[in-house]
Parts: C-alpha cells; sequence; structure tokens
C-alpha cells in the first residue's frame, strides 16, 4: 500500500450500513412518509402570501437580515422580506472597494490580535495577513435574552478568528485569533444577563501545545472550548473537551452554555468518526469554571488559562449528554427552557430541557435525564428555528424538506403518549442548512417569516456555468400553513443568518470625528500641527512622507503632491462632506491602492513610493457630476543615480 492510500483510506464499502447515516455521507436522497408536504407553485404562494413579501420601490423592510457569508469571509446585510441585498462588511476577506486590508485602519484591526507565530509564518509567505476566512455564524450580542444593537460576533472556521462588527458604523472592529483552539466553528453570544462572553468552538483535535512534537498520536490531541471576553475582545478562558465542537448555543439563566459534539470517538477518518451510535453534547457549567478559574485549578497556556473538562475528568465543569450519532445544530428555544439537538446522521432531534441540569451536574444524575423529547422528523436534521408560539422549525437535509413540529406534543410523545408532533413540511430547493426565524434565537420570537438557506440551487436559477449559488428561501410561517414566498440566490457561502425588527438597529449616517477607527490618524495630524479638516500639507520625516488632503465634491484639497522614489507614504484622506451617502474614495493608479471615505471619516494607507513618473490619484466612489474630474497627481522623483 503506497503512503497516499494509506493516508486516506476509506473505501465506498467502509460507509455502507446504517440507514440515514448511508444516506447522508453518500450523499443519496431518501424520502420519509410522516407529515403532510405542502408545495404551491410560485403562482400560488404570491397570492397565499397575499405579496406581503413583495415591497414596491422606496419601501423599507421591517428586519435587517445578517448573513454570514462562509469562504467569501464577509458579513452582508440583507432585507427582511425582500430579500434585497444592502451592503456587505469585509471581515476576514480583503475588499476592493473599501480597502478593506489595506488601510492603515483596517490592518491593525485584522493584525493587533494576531498570535507572534502566526506572524512569523505569515512573514515566511511573504504576507503580513490571511487573505481568506470561512464565516459560518453572525449573531447579535444580546441584553436580558434579547438583541441589543450594539455589536455582531462572528467566527472564522479556516484560521481560528472571532470578530466583532460595531452596529453603529457596521464595521469591523475587533478580530481575535484564538491560541490554543483550532478552526473555531460553532460560535454564540452569552443571551442572559448580557453579552458578556462570546463561546466558541473549536472544532478540530490537535496536540494541546501544537508545535510538532506530537504529531500522529491521536491519543493526545484534544478539542477546545473558548470563552471571549465581548467587551474587551480578548480570550477570558478555555475548557479541554473531549469530541469535535460542532455547533453550540446557551441558555436564558446564564448558567449554561452547550456545544454539540460529532466524533466522541475521536477518529481521524470518516469511518473511525462515525462508528459509535452515540456521540454527545458537552455541557459547560459557565459558573462552576468560572470558580475553578478563580481558584486556580487550571494551567495556563499561551497566556491563556485552561481548565481540563474531559470525559471522565472534573464533573464540575462539564457533563456529556449521550446523543444519537453526529448531533450538529444546536439552538435554544424562546421558551428559555428547551435546547434541541440536531441529529444530522439520526433522523431525530433531542430536547434538552434545562431546568433538569441543575441535578445532573448536583446529585450526578443521569445526564440523560435532562433528555425531554426526542422526535423522529425525517432524514438529515441539522438546524433547528422556533416562532415563539412553542413551534419549532427542523430544516431536512437529506429529505430537501422543513419540518414543523410542536415542542409541547414532543415532550408528551416522549413520555408515552399517543401524539404525532409533526405539525406539517414543506419542500425546499435544496438541501437545506441553517434556517432562521424573524427574532428567533432570542425571547422575542416573533414567528412571522423563516428562511431556509440552501446549499443546492440546482435548476431553480438561470445556469451560470458549473459552480451555483445557493438558495435561500423565504417562508411565511404568520398562520398554520409554511408557505414559500421567494427564493434568493447568494453566492458562496452563507451558512447562517439572523433576522433582526429594525428597531433594534440604529447605525449612524454620517461618522463622527472623534471615532476610534480613525484616532491613530487624528492623532498623528496632531503631532504634525496638521488640521485634518482644512490641510493641504506634505511632511517630511527622513523617508517617510505623511501627506494629509481632504475631499469635499468633486475635489480633492491637494491637486498635487511630490515624493520621492522609495519614499514611504502615508496618505491620509479626510471625507469633509456630511451629507448623509456622500461617499468620496481614494485609488492611485498602477499603485494598486483603493480605499473607501464615507461621509465625516478619514481614511490612510501606506506604501512604497518605488514607481517614479506621474501617478493620477482619482476619486473611484461615484459622488457627483464631476466625479471622473475629481483627481491629482502623485509626483514620483525617480532615484539619484
Ligand atoms: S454549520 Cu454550516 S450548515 Cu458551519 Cu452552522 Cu450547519
Ligand atoms: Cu468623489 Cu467621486
Amino acid at each position: 500500500m503506497t503512503e497516499k492510500t494509506e493516508q486516506a483510506g476509506v473505501s465506498r464499502r467502509d460507509l455502507l450500513g446504517g440507514t440515514a447515516k448511508t444516506a447522508l455521507v453518500a450523499g443519496v436522497g431518501a424520502a420519509t412518509g410522516a407529515g403532510a408536504v405542502a408545495t404551491l407553485s410560485p403562482e400560488q404562494a404570491e397570492a397565499a402570501a397575499g405579496a406581503k413579501y413583495a415591497l414596491a420601490p422606496g419601501e423599507l423592510d421591517e428586519y435587517y437580515g445578517f448573513w454570514s457569508s462562509g469562504q467569501t469571509g464577509e458579513l452582508r446585510i440583507l432585507g427582511v422580506p425582500s430579500m434585497r441585498e444592502f451592503m456587505r462588511i469585509p471581515v476576514f476577506n480583503r475588499c476592493s472597494a473599501t480597502g478593506w486590508g489595506q488601510t492603515n485602519e483596517s490592518r491593525k484591526i485584522i493584525m493587533e490580535n494576531m498570535l507572534p507565530e502566526t506572524r512569523a509564518f505569515l512573514a515566511a509567505q511573504g504576507k503580513e495577513m490571511y487573505d481568506n476566512g470561512d464565516l459560518h455564524h453572525p449573531h447579535m450580542s444580546f441584553t436580558d435574552g434579547t438583541y441589543d444593537g450594539r455589536y455582531l460576533f462572528m467566527q472564522d472556521k479556516a484560521n481560528t478568528r472571532v470578530a466583532r462588527i460595531r452596529c453603529d458604523v457596521m464595521k469591523c472592529d475587533k478580530i481575535l485569533e484564538i491560541p490554543n483552539a483550532h478552526d473555531i466553528h460553532g460560535m454564540r453570544p452569552q443571551k442572559y444577563p448580557r453579552t458578556g462572553y462570546i463561546f466558541a468552538n473549536g472544532e478540530h483535535e490537535a496536540p494541546l501545545v501544537n508545535d510538532g512534537k506530537i504529531l500522529d498520536d491521536p491519543s493526545q490531541y484534544v478539542n477546545i472550548f473558548t470563552a471571549v471576553d465581548g467587551d474587551e475582545m480578548q480570550v477570558a478562558w478555555q475548557v479541554m473537551v473531549t469530541g469535535n465542537l460542532d455547533n453550540l448555543d446557551c441558555d436564558y439563566q446564564g448558567k449554561y452554555a452547550f456545544s454539540t459534539s460529532y466524533n466522541s470517538e475521536m477518529g481521524m477518518n470518516l469511518a473511525e468518526m462515525t462508528a459509535n451510535e452515540m456521540d454527545h453534547v458537552v455541557v459547560f457549567n459557565i459558573k462552576e469554571i468560572e470558580k475553578g478559574i478563580a481558584e486556580g485549578d487550571y494551567q495556563e497556556l499561551n497566556g491563556v488559562k485552561v481548565i481540563d473538562g474531559r470525559k471522565g475528568k472534573n464533573k464540575k465543569y462539564t457533563r456529556y449528554i449521550p446523543i444519537p450519532n453526529s448531533p450538529h445544530g444546536c439552538n435554544t428555544a424562546p421558551d428559555k427552557r428547551h435546547v434541541v439537538i440536531n441529529g444530522k446522521l439520526s433522523p431525530t432531534c433531542s430536547v434538552i430541557d434545562v431546568t433538569k441540569l441543575d441535578a445532573v451536574f448536583d446529585s450526578d444524575a443521569d445526564p440523560r435525564s435532562a433528555i425531554v423529547a426526542e422526535p423522529q422528523l425525517g432524514l438529515g436534521p441539522l438546524h433547528t428555528a422556533f416562532d415563539g408560539k412553542g413551534n419549532a422549525f427542523t430544516t431536512l437535509f437529506i429529505d430537501s424538506q422543513v419540518v414543523k413540529w410542536n415542542i409541547d406534543k414532543a415532550v408528551r410523545a416522549y413520555a408515552g403518549e399517543d401524539i404525532d408532533p409533526i405539525i406539517s413540511k414543506i419542500d425546499v430547493h435544496y438541501q437545506p442548512g441553517h434556517n432562521s426565524t424573524s427574532m428567533g434565537e432570542t425571547a422575542e420570537a416573533d414567528g412571522k417569516w423563516l428562511l431556509s438557506m440552501n446549499k443546492f440551487s440546482k435548476d431553480r436559477f438561470l445556469n451560470v456555468g458549473p459552480l451555483k449559488p445557493e438558495n435561500e428561501q423565504l417562508i411565511d410561517i404568520s398562520d398554520d400553513n409554511m408557505t414559500l414566498v421567494h427564493d434568493g440566490p447568494t453566492f458562496a457561502e452563507p451558512h447562517d443568518a439572523i433576522i433582526v425588527h429594525r428597531s433594534k438597529v440604529n447605525p449612524l449616517t454620517v461618522w463622527k470625528r472623534d471615532d476610534p477607527m480613525f484616532a491613530d490618524a487624528v492623532a498623528q495630524a496632531k503631532a504634525d500641527g496638521i488640521d485634518l479638516e482644512d490641510c493641504a500639507d506634505v511632511i517630511r520625516d527622513g523617508n517617510k512622507v505623511r501627506v494629509y488632503m481632504y475631499s469635499a465634491a468633486p475635489t480633492f484639497s491637494l491637486e498635487k503632491f511630490t515624493v520621492k522614489q522609495g519614499d514611504e507614504v502615508t496618505i491620509y484622506v479626510t471625507n469633509i462632506d456630511d451629507i448623509d451617502d456622500l461617499t468620496h474614495g481614494f485609488s492611485i493608479s498602477n499603485y494598486g491602492i483603493a480605499m473607501e471615505l464615507a461621509p465625516q471619516a478619514t481614511a490612510s494607507v501606506t506604501f512604497i513610493a518605488e514607481r517614479p513618473g506621474v501617478h493620477w490619484y482619482y476619486c473611484n466612489w461615484f459622488c457627483h457630476a464631476l466625479h471622473m474630474e475629481m483627481r491629482g497627481r502623485m509626483l514620483v522623483e525617480p532615484r539619484e543615480a
């Protein structure tokens, strides 16, 4: 056997055996009989929905939708119910339009909490930052169990980071690389009393000190659960656990967090990872962990206090509730009591009653005693959302359906009553992953809209070549039927979205001049004796040159400036226009430079003026009838021979 086949030795035959497991792993669809399937033609759907979703031009949506973008690495803002895309906020990616990753302001945010070894690794690649990210989960900060409009938080599975967006300006202001953990996947803000913590799952296991001394010895690998302080954006503590952490949520009491965990086997290939009939949910006892940290029951690694919460270790901190094979989604219901664990390879969802967890921790009761329902829903349950009226909506990946079911009925059926918790099913197109409902992950779930985020669009849109968009479908859930009202194609690859009532979000229309985003530029200008709002200056400081100008439609305050070849040039531009929506840009041709200048913002960029000659800079954000004329010259004197 060659080394190659040894490393990737999964035969198709290993996958056979089991039903849902085989179907899911091998990508084979199958139908289930339970529940009525409601499918309407688009015309019927529109009529049935009373075109509630269709907003006339100029009408505003009732909800903000905050969408992840998966491997694109940005966050997107859409309107619900119109599904119109409003904005893209670069986070882990780089952005040609706004200069994210290029301006000094964004470079500072991207790099200030980068681990030293990452800095060194990237330097060896000739880079200062990663170019990619994998943003799956966007969630808003909470106060008292509902959204408070302060921040959005999101993770990066690709490069193990957690980031924050300020909702007043809708820009990322912090990116934190998480030490010790590998590949942050599930992530949720604390719901109560406030955020508070951001809980983050390290998905992949590795040696705790991953410096190469331990390699192919999986018995020494661990997984890491992290609590980030969402105000300071620093790691608060970590817990070592058993099994790959997938998704997570927390309760409305501020006591517990829950992580689904597949691969409790700690297997290294597909057959090993799916061998056991049961995996588990890890329950984290937040108060006990805080106490353990305070009492010194931790090891410190990379400046972080790490508690041992592995299976069979300290039972104060964690409990492992057995759950059928490979659970995926984890969703706390707005009733503040139930947490739905989505089966993925099992056709069931397992429902935890949080009021039964104290007994599990205090009196060592069987962890399964906290399970109060386990309804059979269909094939491939991945994620669940809620309407605030006692009902749950679960995506069925393999069945390409969403199933609506009643939590109370599921609890009664589990207790022995002869009752079917399934209310109805609807076909979605195709293979849904996450779903979300309006305000559905808060105590204020309002049961109006359900979004099904489908991984495949196949035949739903004009063919755009082998790479197809996803299809995100909007479903009216305001009455007993689920009515499909809209298809929304999206580019790679939103996993998750939240639907936030517009009353919760109130962004500024122009920047405040004392904003921390450009405080460094303000401080440098002050040191140079420059008034940023009334400047047209070039300051030479050895071979460092600082160029100050402002923009006011349709001009830059400097129509030309001169530097020398090889100078390190920093250009500060302040947009003194203070009118809503009057954004300029600053781009230097053939220097690869472009940045956004929203009203009242300052932005800066630094480069080496290595290309001699005449180089035009111009406004690259259409701002005025004389936008094309909004330009100037950078004159770069050649180096003396
Ligand atoms: S995971 Cu993607 S469909 Cu990363 Cu939230 Cu379930
Ligand atoms: Cu200023 Cu275009």
